[in-house]
């Protein structure tokens, strides 16, 4: 008999709201192992009280997910587990407390199961999962990409192996089949862009820059084939028109989803191709100052109305130390001019911004003044609601994850003023949650934690109500 396989995505308890985005990582695998024959269903838990403190499993909601429906919607329950071989837990940091919770109680009651773990917290925290007590343990962990060692693991009929690490860097053209949509649980996913109900993919793993803050920086870019996401976004577009919507908007969630001229120019065709009324995507300052019109047209011309920009800050100071470029200086004004542009011609920038714990007075004083930039410059043009386009910002506070730059250089003491926690719990481990709030998990900073907190609520609190 062949293994049948539990996909399973964690809550986000600290999240403003559970149903924003699909996790998409066990929806790709999930699609890989259908068409390999195995059997499986997705579990996707979740809070509803989300400002309860948490106390347990007991807590969690759920939602059993088979093909395109969801079977099951309730409390959670343990049994939910019983009819499956391979519980296969899809984790970022800040879901990982769950996952031990949930990987202890499967131990405890069913300890014939199999559990592996995935995801980015695998990969970035990796010797937390490999020491973890025996009693939360999972016997395979997956840091990289998920297609091959799932397959491994299941054509070798789940055996057990004294290295539970599996590492594989998957070549991503032999990566045809899209991720799973399931249209029920799509249903519940409620985004939206310029007024129309949004659906987001990816074109690419890693990514080209050199970001200090994140783990991304230290990953190679690899690009998902043509003809995979030609299969997504004609998956997606099929969900949105079972929906019953006519009008309906996709975006791309790579930090590079805009990148050259030639790139925008093969993704617009795909894009007006599935008939996307309305899209978002991310680039950066440097790229739109770089490329201008010619990689901002295709984009306006097959629907593009919102572009996400991480801004970052408006201190000349800290954009140096972020390291964006890798080496290569990048301008604030530079930052500046790329709202311009994109506003001139009818494009909405969503900037994403941050507070660093170096930064003095002056340094918040310039991002603000970037902050308040962006919200003020007008823009041509209304959404599909009849709505005037506006920019919008966002405010948080940046967090050293393990696996980037800073972590290592506050670790060291190198940057002066700033030291983090020598324990943090795995829970703190989010920049942006309820209420624009973002995990505290600094021993030290330049300024006091209430300054940066009040700096951020006034920026945030200069957002339009609506994107
Ligand atoms: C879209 C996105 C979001 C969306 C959707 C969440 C999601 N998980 O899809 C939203 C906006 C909700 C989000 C929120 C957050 N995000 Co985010 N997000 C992304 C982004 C841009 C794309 C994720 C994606 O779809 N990737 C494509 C899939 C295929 O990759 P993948 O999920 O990693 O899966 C692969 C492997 O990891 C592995 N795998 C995954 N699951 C499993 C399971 C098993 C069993 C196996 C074997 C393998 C496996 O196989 C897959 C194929 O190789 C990534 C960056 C990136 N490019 O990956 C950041 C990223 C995942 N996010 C990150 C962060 C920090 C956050 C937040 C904490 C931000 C915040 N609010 O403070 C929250 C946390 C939310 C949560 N779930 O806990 C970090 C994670 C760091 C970490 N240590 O976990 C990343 C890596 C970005 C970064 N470099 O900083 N995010
Ligand atoms: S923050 Fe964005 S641009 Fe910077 S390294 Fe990460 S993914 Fe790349």
């Amino acid at each position: 008999m062949k293994a049948r396989i539990l996909y399973i995505k964690p809550p986000d308890p600290f999240l403003q709201d559970e149903f924003v985005y699909q996790q998409l990582g066990p929806h790709y695998l999930q699609a890989y192992t259908n068409q390999l024959g195995y059997e499986s269903e997705l579990l996707v838990l979740y809070v509803k009280d989300r400002r309860a403190p948490l106390r347990g499993l007991e807590d969690l909601h759920m939602l059993l997910v088979r093909g395109e429906s969801i079977v099951h919607e309730g409390s959670f329950s343990l049994d939910v587990v019983e009819s499956f071989d391979l519980l296969a837990f899809s984790v970022m940091s800040p879901q990982a407390t769950y996952a031990y919770w949930l990987s202890e109680a499967v131990r405890k009651s069913y300890p014939e199961k199999k559990l592996m773990i995935g995801g980015s917290h695998a990969r970035y925290y990796l010797d937390q999962v490999k020491t973890l007590p025996e009693e939360k343990a999972f016997d395979y962990i997956v840091p990289l990409d998920g297609w091959g060692p799932i397959e491994q693991v299941l054509s070798e009929g789940l055996k057990s192996s004294d290295n539970p690490v599996l590492a594989h860097r998957q070549d991503l053209k032999k990566i045809l089949v899209p991720p799973t949509r399931p249209l029920e649980l799509m249903e519940r996913y409620h985004y939206e862009v310029a007024g129309l109900k949004t659906y987001h993919t990816v074109t690419a793993l890693g990514c080209p820059f050199t970001c200090y803050f994140c783990e991304a920086g230290t990953e190679n870019i690899h690009f998902f084939p043509k003809k995979m996401l030609d299969a997504d976004l004609h998956s997606i577009a099929r969900v949105h028109k079972e929906l019953g919507r006519t009008r309906y908007a996709l975006m791309f969630f790579d930090d590079t989803g805009l990148l050259s001229p030639r790139q925008v120019e093969g993704l617009s065709i795909l894009v007006k191709k599935h008939g996307f009324s309305a899209w978002r995507s991310f680039s950066h300052a440097y790229l739109i100052c770089k490329h201008g019109e010619k990689m901002l047209n295709p984009f306006l011309e097959s629907g593009g109305r919102r572009v996400g920009i991480g801004l970052e800050t408006g201190s000349q100071k800290s954009l140096d130390l972020i390291n964006k470029r890798n080496g290569r200086k990048q301008l604030v004004e530079e930052h500046y001019e790329a709202v311009r542009i994109a506003n001139s011609l009818g494009i909405a920038v969503d900037g994403f911004t941050m507070i660093y714990p170096w930064e003095t007075e002056a340094d918040l004083k310039a991002t603000t003044d970037l902050v308040e930039f962006i919200v003020g410059n007008p823009i041509e043009g209304e959404d599909e609601l009849g709505r005037p386009l506006r920019n919008h910002v966002d405010s948080t506070i940046m967090l050293p994850f393990q696996g980037t730059r800073f972590n290592e250089l506050f670790r060291s003491r190198a940057i002066r003023g700033v030291r983090i926690k020598d324990e943090i719990d795995n829970s703190l481990l989010y920049h942006k949650g309820i209420d624009a709030s973002s995990g505290w998990v600094y021993e030290e900073t330049v300024l006091p934690r209430e300054r940066y907190l009040l700096e951020q609520e006034y920026r945030n609190s200069l957002r339009p109500g609506y994107r």
